[in-house]
């Protein structure tokens, strides 16, 4: 398997898929949704892989949707039509899935290790959804996992403020199953892998399916909601000065418009 964007390991039963755009802070440009939906896809059919982990390596797992790239796209763009699809694709991989998360986890960072199974993080981990910050919403399931997982007071402040957790936080809050140092994240997720691909695969199959089912009972309404929200926003002004600031290396000036 070869793609640009994304690195693709195999160590005996477990893979290791690696998002590979540091010059951008793994952000998640269509390009690299693609390579990561259609390696995670190929490892999903081939029977000698059990477990994927997903990781940015040491210094950071993804700082979200790429700005430059959103900032000149309109709502109903071809391409954020297609990311879509291929997005939706990662959420519905067969097999179980852990994300080994150091560094910033933001915005579609964030959404892309919750859509995972299982989270590991080292202690420089960092989590948040600051979309806000750019005029538009979390629109890859952030409005709705953070709330089935925290709560909703706990969400709200985090959706409504865009702060940042702690990795130690994280932790605490149920975010993520454990922290463990930078030298040792990827390792620890690779143990739990190894455990997992162990077990008899179709055991393990229809036990992910069944914990999903309780665990998106409500979300696939909701996620639909937040799409049409996040699409909404769009269209605003507020939404382009918000980019445009960002790339611009400046406070935006938002007019509610
Ligand atoms: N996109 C593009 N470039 C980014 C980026 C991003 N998200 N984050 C960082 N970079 C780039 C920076 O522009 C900079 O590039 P140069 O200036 O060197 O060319 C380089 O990476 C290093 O970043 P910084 O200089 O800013 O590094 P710092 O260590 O100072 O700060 C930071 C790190 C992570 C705190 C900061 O970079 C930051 O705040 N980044 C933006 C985080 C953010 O707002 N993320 C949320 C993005 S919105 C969709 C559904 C969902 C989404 C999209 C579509 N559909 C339904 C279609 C998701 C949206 C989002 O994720």
């Amino acid at each position: 398997m070869n793609f640009e964007n994304v690195g693709v390991e195999e160590d005996g039963p477990v893979a290791v898929v690696t998002l590979n755009r540091p010059q951008a802070l793994n952000a998640l440009s269509y390009a690299l949704i693609k390579d990561l939906s259609l390696a995670m896809q190929e490892l999903d059919q081939d029977d000698d892989v059990r477990v994927i982990i997903v990781t940015g390596g040491e210094k950071v797992f993804a700082a979200g949707a790429d700005i430059k790239e959103m900032a000149e796209r309109g709502p109903f763009d071809e391409r954020i039509q297609e990311r879509l699809a291929y997005r939706d694709k990662i959420n519905k991989i067969a097999k179980p899935v852990i994300a080994a998360v150091s560094g910033f986890a933001l915005g579609g960072g964030c959404e892309l290790a919750m859509s995972c199974d299982i989270i590991i993080a080292s202690e420089t981990a960092r989590f948040g959804q600051p979309e806000v910050n750019l005029g538009i919403i979390p629109g890859s399931g952030g409005t709705q996992r953070l709330t089935h997982v925290l709560g909703k007071h706990r969400a709200m402040e985090l959706v409504l403020t865009g702060d940042i957790l702690s990795a130690a936080d994280a932790e605490r809050l149920g975010l993520v199953n454990r922290v463990a140092p930078v030298e040792l994240f990827l390792e620890e997720a690779k143990n739990i892998a190894r455990k997992i691909a162990a077990k008899p695969v179709l055991a393990i199959k229809a036990a992910k399916e069944a914990v999903l089912k309780a665990a998106n009972a409500a979300l696939d309404e909701g996620l639909d909601f937040e799409r049409k929200s996040f699409y909404l926003l769009f269209a605003s002004e507020d939404r382009s000065e918000g980019m445009k600031a960002f790339l611009e290396k400046r406070q935006p000036e938002f007019k509610g418009k």
